[in-house]
């Protein structure tokens, strides 16, 4: 039986965000996010669920930390609630909003747990989104301060900091498809959109370089997955090409390369936004690591409508979660090599990687053996990156605990640990004891 290790000091860690698990989204003075309203209007979410109460981790975080702790955990990447820091998005600072993350810090800190702080999970401040939220160029500024505020405030002990996760989905579920906050359908809203939060992360990472010490980790987390044809035929190879474009390629290279992929420019070139000068100078500026989250790949075929011509299709060979997304391990492989060979020196992170299934707790344990698996094949996949040269530095699992599924509401759980909503106790899935395990060895056998 073979044992893979990973590299001294590997950080294995788990990832939340705070609208999914903290509940409480209005208390102690924060304002109201996108989020918050758009799970408020009757049709948004599965079930009308909201993140009213969530996993009540605004209340329970003292335990959840300990949790952490018990599991081993190096590392916790966790988001902040820009409304709770500036509840009108800009100008008056809310303390107690600051108060809350400092002491969770201090906590993580305590328990010999390194933070990953995300400025920006998805949770807008409403007052922002009034006035055009990231349609508006004025949000570079915007971002740029709060994230000043906050790495004035948790920068002495933070060392590693994300601007913003998965842009992708944020503009184009959320401006372009209408499936997320702030729920609109508007291709020319959401390209700006696009060009806006790359520069809003330029902009945070500038500011924030002006204040953080030398050590810290300043990057940016995005979800890239592999679109693969779905025959050998030209118009499907084009076709995934097209999906790539637009989902990967779109952020990638703007990042990496200063510029956008020239493909995506033809595609929807009536609708792109404007581009001033310098703005690709300052959307490129250097960053110390990619985050990369990864769950799936693509199988595309020519389509007939929209801009991307193409449809998705199901391999009838693969297994799939409770998503409905592919189980596809080799991906994350895939994924890894291609953003390493666009920056052979960049640090990358595994900031998602994780599944949802349908859980359920029999005599007081989740058997989710299928879980286990998921990531048992996606860590060797990472761990095949590592030993051809990829310079990854850690893991973090999605979630640490079941939570607020965005459109799906409570309905998808993708914890490794287990919340009775009813209760909000947590159980510990078979999961979390075989990575406790993981974590404990660094590294674990193929079996
Ligand atoms: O729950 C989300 C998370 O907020 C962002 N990445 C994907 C996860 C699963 O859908």
């Amino acid at each position: 039986m073979s044992v893979f290790r990973f590299p001294e000091g590997f950080l294995w860690g788990a990832a939340t965000a705070s609208y999914q698990i903290e509940g409480s989204p209005l208390a102690d003075g924060a304002g109201a996010s996108i989020w918050h309203r758009f799970s408020h209007t009757p049709g948004t979410t599965f079930n009308g669920d909201t993140g009213d109460v969530a996993c009540d981790h605004y209340r329970r975080w003292r335990e959840d930390v300990a949790l952490m702790r018990e599991m081993g955990l190096k590392a916790y990447r966790f988001s902040i609630s820009w409304a709770r820091i500036l509840p009108e998005g800009k100008g008056r600072v809310n303390p107690a909003g600051l108060d809350f993350y400092d002491r969770l810090v201090d906590a993580l800190v305590d328990a010999g747990i390194q933070p990953m702080v995300t400025l920006y999970h998805w949770d807008l401040p409403g007052a922002l989104q009034d006035l055009g939220g990231w349609a508006n160029r004025e949000i570079v500024n915007w971002f740029g301060d709060y994230a000043q505020i906050v790495a004035q405030r948790l920068g002495d002990r933070v060392r590693l900091w994300a601007t913003l996760n998965e842009p992708w989905v944020f503009t184009f579920l959320g401006y372009i498809q209408g499936y997320h906050a702030p729920g609109m359908r508007d291709l020319w809203a959401g390209l700006r959109a696009v060009h806006h939060c790359l520069l809003a992360h330029g902009e945070a990472v500038a500011r924030m370089r002006s204040i953080l010490p030398a050590e810290a980790q300043v990057g940016i987390v995005l979800n890239l997955s592999p679109q693969h044809p779905a025959t050998g035929s030209e118009e499907d190879r084009a076709a995934a090409e097209r999906v790539h474009t637009v989902n990967n390629a779109l952020f990638v290279e703007p990042l990496l390369k200063g510029r956008y992929p020239a493909l995506a420019e033809q595609m929807v070139g009536f609708a792109w936004p404007p581009v001033h000068s310098g703005d690709m100078e300052r959307i490129a500026q250097p960053i110390d690591f990619m985050g990369i989250n990864y769950y799936s790949r693509g199988i595309v075929k020519r389509g007939e409508h929209g801009y991307l011509l193409a449809e998705g299709v199901e391999n009838k060979q693969a297994q799939y979660t409770d998503m409905g997304w592919e189980i596809y391990p080799e991906g994350l492989y895939e994924i890894l090599q291609w953003v390493h060979s666009e920056s052979p020196r960049l640090s990358l992170y595994v900031t998602e990687n994780g599944a949802a299934f349908r859980d359920q707790v029999q005599d007081g344990r989740v058997a989710d053996a299928q879980r286990v698996e998921y990531l048992r094949q996606h860590f060797l996949s990472a761990h095949k990156a590592i030993q051809n040269g990829v310079p990854l530095k850690g893991y973090f699992v999605w979630s640490l605990m079941d939570n607020f599924e965005w459109a799906y509401g409570y309905s998808k759980r993708f914890g490794i640990v287990y919340v009775d909503y009813a209760t909000q106790q947590r159980i510990w899935k078979d999961s979390a004891r075989w990575y406790q395990q993981v974590i404990a060895a660094n590294g674990m056998e193929r079996e």
